[in-house]
């Protein structure tokens, strides 16, 4: 089974411009705790290298690209993100990586959790261990 879960936005814009909306039980499969934003993301920067213990993303990239690395410990997939209708559903416990940020990348998540240091494991052999259990 593939790592990579996309969401597929409606397209509500129109002759003026683009317009999404995301909404719980609508089109995102959980309850929205906590959005954050990464942009500004300088040249040849990677980011993540990390999983979570008990955290539900989607991430969006809302302007430009930039390319995620999921892993579960057994398998390894990589997939671009560019288009602003297209959400990557990251479950818990799975590895990720962001490499190849476009200069104009803005990356949206929307998270089930309030932010907590404690839910990350930030390395990766700790993570091995916590993916076989
Ligand atoms: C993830 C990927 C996709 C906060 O204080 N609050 C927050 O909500 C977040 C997300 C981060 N921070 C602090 C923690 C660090 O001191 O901001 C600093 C940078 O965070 P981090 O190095 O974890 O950023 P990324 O880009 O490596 O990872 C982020 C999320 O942290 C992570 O949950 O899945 O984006």
């Amino acid at each position: 089974m593939s790592l990579i879960n996309l969401i597929e936005f409606n397209r509500l814009g129109d002759d003026r411009g683009g317009l999404i909306s995301l909404e719980k039980n609508t089109n995102i499969p959980f309850d929205i705790k906590r959005v954050y934003y990464i942009f500004d993301t300088k040249k040849g920067v990677a980011r993540g290298f990390h999983a979570h213990k008990d955290l539900q993303q989607i991430a969006i990239c809302v302007k430009g690209s930039c390319r995620f690395i999921l892993d579960n410990g057994v398998q390894r997939e990589s997939i671009l993100l560019d288009q602003p209708n297209k959400g990557l559903l990251i479950n818990s416990i799975i590895w990720r990586e962001m490499h190849d940020f476009s200069e104009d990348c803005v990356l949206m998540v929307l998270a089930s959790h309030q932010y907590d240091e404690s839910d990350y494991i930030r390395n990766y052999d700790d993570f091995m261990t916590a993916s076989i259990k």
